[in-house]
């Protein structure tokens, strides 16, 4: 046995830090469902702004939602707020969010013109000096009014673009109109901002069908969505859009937000680590896609959406791509599926019910520190004393080796997974600064069943 010492590198994510983030969206009625599962979360972030942008399928007079879509989706969680606050004291008010809702560049397919309300909101936001910790941009449509920001900054504040940058995390659901091709990478890619462009978010989007295992599918199935989501669970779920039979549309979206909730996945410490928004590789400077499973793929030099993302190609007729490598693709995302939907049940519990009859997830502890060394042949001693859970539910354990996103190319065998306290052999062929990362996923007894985490890097030294 040897002690278990302290990797000094690594920042960790205290489990009370919030994260921040600004939501730029298009109104298309998958965002509306997006919207509700964000405002779930909203006890989780300091919401620093959500902002309507168009997108090269969204625009004023083509199939647009309304300058004030919104509106009601803030009124209904007006109505659940206070439910919600005997859940978790720390949900905003609705009138809070209100104040952070403004309407950004719409007016068409990518037009970064107009300094518009919403444009010159995330420009205050980005300037603010007085908070300094990184804030996360998501564009759940173009990126647009984001552009649109970053170049009144650009004109009136040029000095302060590094400082801008260097607080700056974007996540873009794919590139929903030019902007970032044409304005952002050109003007502010010299500053290296850390970016996400993901398209494995078809695993919760319209095609989920094709996407999604048989087994994950029960949690999208009219049967479960009526039962958890869509009945009985008060005013801001009415609004939630499924198909008519209950079945799930769509929420391509949401991995925006998935990414940056704190479930000790660890997920904002890279992207490659893996988390509810999904898996991404870095694939030119500090810009991160999805992995694709085939040897010498070539990403395109420009965009990432559509037909041009791996995604998208992979689905249609006649393609040459394998159902294994699909199901390999997308899996970033559906393996959290049944977890991400009884956490959006549980909360929607929370806007109908009183604390005791609903249920809470598990904090997960570890009583070690989370990044740790070992050599080759090594024992290695896997802890989590301390999880509980606010309910006190029986809690179940499962240690796994998170095999995709360690750079370890074999598997480690763990024993007593299934305990709070587990052990494993560092694997003799180990190479030194290889990492092998371990989850410990803690379930516990409550309905629906929740799940959080914890993440422990084991770097070979
Ligand atoms: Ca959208
Ligand atoms: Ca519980
Ligand atoms: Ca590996």
């Amino acid at each position: 046995m040897v002690l278990l010492t302290e990797n000094a590198f690594a920042q960790t994510v205290e489990q009370t830090e919030k994260t921040r983030v600004i939501v730029t969206s298009d109104g298309e009625i998958d965002d509306q469902c997006s919207l509700v599962r964000f405002l779930y979360y909203t006890n989780e972030w300091n919401v620093e702004g959500i902002v309507t942008s168009s997108s090269q399928y969204h625009w004023h007079g083509h199939r647009w939602p309304g300058d004030d879509w919104i509106d009601p989706f803030l009124e209904a969680y007006a109505k659940v707020q206070p439910n919600l606050a005997l859940h978790d004291s720390r949900y905003p008010t609705a009138e809070f969010l209100k104040q952070r809702t403004f309407l950004g560049n719409v007016e068409t397919e990518g037009e970064m013109d107009k300094v518009t309300a919403g444009s010159s909101h995330i420009v205050k936001v980005l300037l603010d000096e007085s908070d300094e910790r990184p804030i996360w941009i998501q564009a759940w449509g173009g990126t647009n009014t984001l552009a649109r920001a970053l170049k009144t900054i650009e004109e009136t504040h040029p000095e302060k673009m590094a400082y801008v940058a260097n607080k700056l995390r974007l996540f873009l659901i794919w590139e929903q109109d030019l902007t970032y091709q044409s304005y952002i990478r050109p003007k502010w890619g010299k500053f290296n901002i850390p970016t996400i462009i993901s398209d494995q978010f078809e695993a919760i989007a319209y095609r989920w069908k094709n996407v999604q295992p048989e087994s994950m599918q029960t949690y999208f199935n009219g049967d479960w969505m009526n039962e958890n989501i869509l009945k009985n669970h008060g005013p801001l779920n009415a609004l939630y859009a499924a198909h008519d039979n209950g079945d799930f549309r769509s929420e391509g979206d949401s991995p925006a937000f998935l990414h940056t909730i704190n479930t000790g996945l660890r997920s904002l410490e890279s992207p490659d680590w893996g988390g509810w928004g999904g898996r991404y590789i870095k694939v030119r400077e500090n810009t991160w896609l999805d992995p694709v499973p085939q040897t010498n793929y070539q990403y395109p030099p420009g965009r990432w959406y559509g037909s041009n993302g791996w995604g998208r190609s992979s689905l249609r007729e006649g393609t040459d791509t394998t159902a294994e490598q699909r199901s390999e693709y997308f899996k970033p995302l559906w393996r959290w599926t049944d977890v991400m939907q009884n956490d959006f049940a549980a909360r929607s519990d929370w806007s109908v019910k009183p604390f005791a009859e609903a249920n809470h997830p598990p904090i997960v502890k570890l009583a070690h520190v989370n990044n740790l060394k070992a050599k080759a042949g090594e024992i290695v001693k896997l802890n989590a004393k301390g999880s509980h859970d606010p309910d006190g539910d029986k809690l179940h354990y499962n240690w796994w080796q998170y095999a995709e996103a360690d750079s370890y190319e074999g598997s480690v065998n763990i024993q007593n997974a299934n305990a709070q306290q587990a052990y494993l052999t560092v694997p003799k062929d180990a190479q030194k600064n290889q990492t092998i990362h371990i989850v410990v996923e803690v379930t516990d007894s409550g309905t629906p069943q929740l799940t959080r985490y914890q993440r422990v890097v084991i770097e070979i030294n």
